[in-house]
């Protein structure tokens, strides 16, 4: 018994297609989606499968994902084969393959990839358009860089627009928020010229040491979208750029002030959650100290907003610190109290264990993995959520 008790009564569904995890994008590449399989397991180990809808989706089609995409983009997509790829081709380089760092490589069974996590978002869609359920959870989605004609930072297909694109067919106004450490900049950008969407995202913003800026590069507190005032896209996004170190009360208290006020003002009728775990504490390519239950306050405090919900992953690059943290969610999301100790019988166990600190256990302190000093000073926060409310006042109703 590990407490799943529901006093919210809340109906929550769980889009899942396992097949998602079996893909690589090369052993030297953070991005492991066999973190999905370490989610899964979790969530089934303490049983959590009990108190959600559980949906196994297709895989989205070529034409669905040319809701958003460029077919000729989508076409590329569907062809390319890490045996036919020709690195130094015009196409591949214009639409995003490759680069320096590698960042979107091409693997085997990649449009595979990219329809299995954009049909379990859209999956998640439908349930709140049809109304079958409050919250739809999606772990494998929320790649939140891709454009419609190009593939950036490790996504290739933007899976968020067009779970977004199907909830405009029926609500007027839609939030995303976003608080994977990286700027959404993928949503901003195809949201940029419509009052329908407002996109707001907490990230990592600066230049290191060496010169080069956090990636993606964009997101400072002066962009709020388009400057003309024709534009309908006016001041309909918001931009949270925080510095390397942040810590939990410090999160908590910037997430809960600058949402709430959001909701407050744009009153959306649906929204949706990214909430990539490289935010937390010790991800190989985060620079945040948030914990496990600082990363989940973000969860509840939405979910007490009370509207219409679709929850998705996105970043996140120890996977063992992923899982904990989307498993912890998934029973934020359905109400459910967790014990810290990790149920014995699971698969994977040795995933969790062997760790300094924390091993066998859901919530481990992650201070104690501290590589990054906090360079945020609660004066310096406190000027930050001015500007933001600043920026509130130039949108209009
Ligand atoms: O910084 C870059 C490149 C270098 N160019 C000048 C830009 N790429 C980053 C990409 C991070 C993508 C994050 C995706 C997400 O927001 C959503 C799923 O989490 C990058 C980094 C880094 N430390 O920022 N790429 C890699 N590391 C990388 C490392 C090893 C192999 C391949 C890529
Ligand atoms: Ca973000
Ligand atoms: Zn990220």
């Amino acid at each position: 018994d590990y407490g799943l008790e529901r006093p919210q009564g809340y109906n929550v569904s769980f889009h899942y297609n396992p097949h998602v995890e079996y893909h690589h994008f090369g052993s030297s590449h953070p991005m492991k989606p066999w973190r999905l399989t370490l989610t899964k397991q979790l969530v089934l180990s303490y049983g959590l499968e009990y108190t959600m809808d559980l949906y196994e989706p297709r895989p989205a089609n070529f034409n669905e994902l040319a809701i958003f995409h460029d077919r000729e983009y989508l076409s590329y997509l569907s062809e390319i084969t890490p045996q036919n790829a020709k690195p130094d081709d015009a196409q591949y380089i214009a639409y995003g393959f490759g680069g320096d760092s590698n960042d979107c490589p091409v693997f085997d069974g990649l449009w595979n990839y990219v329809s299995l996590y954009t049909g379990a978002s859209m999956s998640a869609a439908y349930n709140l358009l049809n109304k079958q359920s409050d919250i739809a959870i999606n772990w494998s989605g929320g790649l939140h860089h891709a454009k419609k004609n190009l593939a950036s930072g490790f996504c290739y297909v933007n899976d968020i627009v067009i779970a977004i694109q199907l909830l405009l067919t029926q609500h007027q106004r839609v939030l995303y928020i976003d608080i994977d450490v990286h700027h959404g900049d993928g949503v901003e950008q195809a949201f940029e010229s419509t009052d329908r969407v407002f996109t707001l995202s907490f990230h990592k913003y600066g230049i290191d040491r060496h010169g080069w800026p956090f990636f993606p590069g964009t997101g400072n507190i002066d962009e709020i979208g388009p400057k003309d005032p024709a534009n309908r896209g006016k001041a309909h996004s918001l931009n949270i750029p925080i510095d390397d170190g942040i810590d939990d009360h410090q999160y908590k208290s910037l997430f809960k002030t600058v949402t709430s006020k959001v909701v407050e003002k744009y009153n959306p009728q649906a929204i949706v959650l990214q909430s990539g775990a490289d935010s937390l504490g010790g991800d190989r390519l985060g620079r945040f100290n948030l914990n496990i239950k600082a990363h989940g306050s973000c969860i509840e405090t939405v979910k007490s907003f009370g509207r219409p919900l679709i929850l998705i992953g996105g970043g996140g690059y120890t996977p063992r610190n992923v899982a904990r943290t989307w498993c912890h969610e998934t029973a934020v999301c359905v109400g459910a109290t967790l014990h810290d100790d990790l149920p014995t019988h699971i698969p994977y166990l040795q995933a969790f264990q062997g760790e300094e600190n924390g091993g066998g256990r859901l919530y481990p302190d992650l201070h104690n993995t501290k590589r990054h000093d906090n360079l945020n000073t609660d004066p310096a926060l406190q000027k930050l959520v001015e500007r933001a409310m600043e920026n509130l006042r130039y949108m209009e109703g």
